[in-house]
């Protein structure tokens, strides 16, 4: 390990040891361990086209995969080597994992998902590809100017990726706009914009190197860099348009999470990485198989959300104007390659493009569209239409076009049934199915909570971290006192590292002692942050007014961006940060309550509140989180849950005991009636003294001195609106936080529950998510037997 440091320094990056930066000797690391994964990745490949296996394509316009250095070092099981040969050189390893960027390239937990799948593919031995875009600039950097929101480009690649192999050989036309002629029998699209498509390749290598996959991201590149004509006319604007072009595809991710951007570039960016990918797939498949008509024997073709379900008509598009399938049997041929996951009920969320501008980009596509709806109304006359009321609707497209449907929790899939796609799912009873989300073992407790990891290790042995029911054996250790003292130890130890890190970024001293009640997530009024914080007030208050009641000291921590341009989620973080302010200098209660929020969740971030956080907030409106990731994490890594009977919410209670998790909160089918009643929130607010005191607060101006107008409209819409229901679920929130708070105080008895919830979230393992897919969807399995022996 050592000496392949050296060599990477010297003659990769030209450097001597004692005139390397940290960046320097990140990138050497790197590159050695890239080396490594390559011995895992390439006999991976090969044994992948030996055996001409079928392989899972997972389209996706987000992987949320933060900092690579660390997992890759533990799968690769080389992290003490690394640290070892490290500080033979004289330096940290830790410095260098954290010198590494986070690499941003989703909102959150959708893309955070296709992160955590790609590991569980590899640790099971599941031949797949990633695809998606490899944006210049990922998820924008969040700042706060007087408390407020300001976003600022994210520039992860201003240095070199570290991981990446780009293949300036593995290249395709993309064409946009232009018009369709028919004759021949046949279609002609002739395009009016054409760029290429560059793959860029990352091993993504299993537990104990198992298996490498690849995740492929795409970059633009212009046809032309530029047209020397126009130039030497003087047309410089002319004379670049192509590489224009080009550059705007891949340059930013857009930073929404669950609603609808009608933007036509965000449709080309659909279309971009989606076309460039089903070429590559229909490419490596005829490398082994002659007849396209089998491409369902190796292919799976699953698309995360609608943002790839253009993949439906580029798929018949080509199978069609290329291969010279007919229309009908082309459809079949790629409804048996595709699945499509659905992530939200949100109606805004769901996209759907004006007719005329997805005809002016894609005009071949919408015939193909027309033919597939027409197939679809022959064969089911009243068939809810794709095209809609002059849109296209994505939602109808993807599920039409696909073999199977999946919801992302038990709920949500029920919900999906019964509501979104109630219609389709009555002429096509079967399709429906569901797979909860997971979240990778390896990186969300192995890695990032080294405490906890080595304490169930010597526990129970290490078989956990590739089969994570076994921490059902920890149930047995529940009695133990020694044990159970040993495991808030390692909370402690994590509240003090967190405890650490705030004072030195933030300047804020907070109680390793206090309970650490966490909400990190996007800023939605679905999820309630508001509710969270109307709470926080109305603790406030009672504590100034009761001051010996013998309060439970608090550290409310809260995380997360909104998107640019959603006013009430800007409105909101503004709110948290003006109520901190009054409440953290309160010196009457600033040793009781104190509020934490610091800018810029991200992973990393992620990987440090997680295992700090005694209490998990999962508060939203019920009926409207899919599932959450989030809430496994934190249940995982001991954290007792206070929430609502939301998304996966509901699964994660049956595991780890409704006993050892604070429900509150009314059902999505009782939120759905309330919602009926005109002037809901305003006869219950009425009826609640504790929440009508905070609205009156607020809009006096208590939090916002000198500006006392600030939160009227705010004040007013929860009075008027409250679509999200906070005036419903409010005072059993705040009732069933006392119960947390005395639960708290027995630290025997919560340590007893904190431990059973980490014995009883084996079921959260991405793992077990996709073997579900692995069999319901995709019919896939492991291509090596050795593999196959080793995962069972
Ligand atoms: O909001 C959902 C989460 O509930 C879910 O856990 C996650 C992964 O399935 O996906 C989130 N999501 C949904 N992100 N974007 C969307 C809608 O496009």
């Amino acid at each position: 390990m050592k000496d392949a440091i050296l060599a990477h320094l010297r003659y990769g990056l030209g450097k001597d040891a004692s005139h390397s930066s940290v960046y320097d000797w990140r990138m050497a690391l790197s590159h050695a361990l890239r080396d490594r994964a390559v011995d895992h990745w390439i006999p991976s490949t090969q044994t992948t086209y030996a055996r001409k296996a079928k392989r899972v394509y997972y389209l996706s316009m987000e992987f949320l995969i933060g900092r690579l250095v660390e997992d890759m070092a533990a799968n690769l099981g080389a992290t003490e080597e690394a640290r070892a040969a490290l500080a033979e050189l004289g330096q940290d390893f830790d410095t260098l994992v954290r010198d590494e960027p986070d690499a941003a390239l989703g909102n959150g937990g959708l893309g955070r998902l296709a992160a955590c799948f790609m590991d569980s593919l590899a640790t099971l031995g599941i031949p797949a590809m990633g695809y998606g875009i490899r944006y210049e600039h990922g998820l924008f950097e969040q700042d706060f100017v007087d408390g407020q929101q300001i976003e600022k480009p994210e520039t992860w690649l201003s240095q070199k990726h570290a991981w990446e192999f780009e293949r300036p050989e593995v290249q395709y036309s993309i064409t946009f706009g232009g018009h369709v002629e028919h004759h021949d029998g046949r279609a002609h699209w002739h395009p009016h914009e054409t760029v290429f498509a560059t793959a860029h390749d990352t091993p993504v290598i299993g537990w104990q190197g198992r298996w490498g996959n690849t995740l492929r991201l795409w970059s633009a590149q212009p046809v032309k860099i530029f047209d020397l004509a126009s130039f030497n006319r003087g047309d410089y604007l002319a004379a670049s348009r192509s590489e224009a072009l080009a550059r705007t595809i891949c340059r930013v991710l857009y930073p929404d999470d669950t609603t609808e951007t009608g933007k036509e570039l965000r449709l080309k960016q659909e279309y971009f990485f989606t076309a460039a990918s089903i070429q590559d797939l229909i490419r490596r498949f005829l490398v082994t198989h002659d007849d396209i008509r089998r491409l369902d024997e190796a292919a799976a073709i699953q698309l995360n959300d609608t943002h790839p379900a253009i993949a439906g008509p580029e798929l018949v598009r080509l199978l069609v104007d290329v291969h010279g399938l007919g229309m009908g049997e082309a459809i079949d041929l790629a409804r048996r390659c595709l699945g499509y996951t659905n992530h939200t009920l949100l109606p805004e969320a769901l996209e759907r493009w004006p007719e005329w501008l997805f005809g002016r980009v894609l005009p071949r596509h919408l015939e193909i569209i027309r033919e597939i709806e027409a197939t679809q109304q022959a064969e089911f006359a009243g068939s809810p239409r794709i095209l809609d009321h002059g849109n296209v609707q994505m939602g109808e497209l993807a599920f039409i076009m696909a073999h199977k449907v999946n919801g992302v929790s038990a709920l949500h899939t029920d919900l999906v049934k019964q509501t979104l796609f109630s219609d389709l799912h009555r002429i096509h009873p079967t399709r429906i199915i569901n797979q909860t989300n997971g979240i990778t073992p390896r990186r969300w407790l192995h890695t990032c909570n080294p405490a906890l990891s080595g304490l169930i290790t010597g526990a129970i042995g290490d078989g956990w971290v590739a089969d994570l029911e076994q921490l059902k054996a920890l149930k047995g250790k529940t009695g133990d006192a020694a044990f159970l003292s040993d495991f808030m130890a390692a909370k402690r130890h994590n509240k003090e590292r967190l405890s650490n890190w705030v004072q030195q970024t933030l300047g804020q001293s907070i109680d390793p002692d206090a309970m650490f009640d966490v909400q990190i997530k996007r800023i939605h009024e679905y999820k309630r942050q508001h509710m969270n914080i109307l709470e926080t007030i109305a603790l406030w208050n009672e504590m100034k007014a009761n001051p010996g009641a013998g309060w439970q000291p608090r550290v409310k921590i809260f995380g997360g961006k909104a998107a640019p341009g959603y006013h009430v989620a800007k409105e909101i973080i503004h709110l948290i940060n003006d109520v901190a302010t009054v409440i953290n200098n309160d010196p009457a209660t600033k040793d009781l309550l104190q509020i934490v929020y610091p800018p810029n969740y991200n992973v990393t971030m992620a990987e440090m509140l997680i295992p700090a956080a005694d209490l998990s907030e999962q508060i939203s409106t019920a009926g409207k989180e899919a599932s959450g990731t989030g809430n496994m994490k934190f249940a995982l890594n001991g954290a007792l849950t206070i929430g609502t009977l939301d998304g996966a919410n509901v699964e994660i209670r049956e595991h780890v005991g409704a006993e050892n998790f604070f429900l509150f909160g009314l059902t999505a089918q009782e939120i759905m009636e309330a919602r009926k009643q005109p002037g809901f929130a305003r006869a219950t607010i009425e009826k609640s003294p504790r929440m009508q005191r905070v609205l009156q607060q607020i809009a006096e101006g208590r939090f916002s001195p000198g500006d006392a107008s600030r939160y009227h409209g705010f004040v007013g819409n929860l009075w008027d609106h409250d679509y999200f229901c906070v005036s419903l679920d409010f005072d059993n929130y705040y009732d069933t936080q006392r119960r947390a708070d005395e639960a708290f105080g027995h630290r025997d008895a919560w340590a007893a529950m904190a431990l059973t919830n980490t014995a009883g979230m084996g079921w959260f393992s991405s793992d077990r998510t996709i073997q579900g897919y692995a069999r319901d969807i995709w019919d896939v399995g492991p291509a090596d037997a050795k593999t196959l022996e080793k995962t069972g």
